[in-house]
């Protein structure tokens, strides 16, 4: 089995943005365990981050035929973004939508997932760990 992992805006950005929010952990950090809990849950993967909408739509049309699942953090286009959910809908690979963060706990304008209704499940509120599940989630559909 073959996840994609993709990661929006600012992701990368990780262990220096808002800290106390994020946490002190880098994007690197973050890859290296998507890497070795991929590897635990015996799934392969392979892992994007933009900070571009359109380069994230680009990358799920280009899943197509090529991947069993997706996992996505769309950040900040999670509130927005009806191409990437669009996206998802039209390659019709199963979806995890996960989040470092709870952002139903956070303000209100971060309540709305334009991704929700498309994706089999989410992830929110478990910081890295989130990753995981999502993946145990797809693995096992
Ligand atoms: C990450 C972001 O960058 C925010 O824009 C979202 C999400 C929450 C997270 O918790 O991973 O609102």
């Amino acid at each position: 089995m073959k996840i994609l992992v993709i990661n929006g805006p600012n992701i990368n950005m990780l262990g220096i943005r808002e800290p106390d929010i994020y946490g002190r952990r880098t994007y690197a950090d973050l890859v290296d365990h998507i890497k070795n809990a991929a590897a635990g849950l015996g799934v392969g993967v392979e892992i994007f981050q933009s900070n571009h909408e359109g380069a994230i739509v680009d990358r799920i049309q280009e899943a197509y035929g090529k991947y069993d699942g997706i996992v996505i953090n769309p950040a900040a286009y999670t509130h927005t973004s009806v191409a990437i959910a669009d996206a998802l809908a039209a390659v019709g690979i199963p979806a995890v939508e996960v989040h470092l963060t709870d952002p139903d706990a956070r303000e209100e304008f971060r309540r709305i997932s334009f991704v929700r209704p498309v994706c089999a499940a989410c992830v929110k509120g478990r910081g890295f760990d989130g990753y995981t599940e999502a993946m145990r989630i797809l693995r096992d559909l």
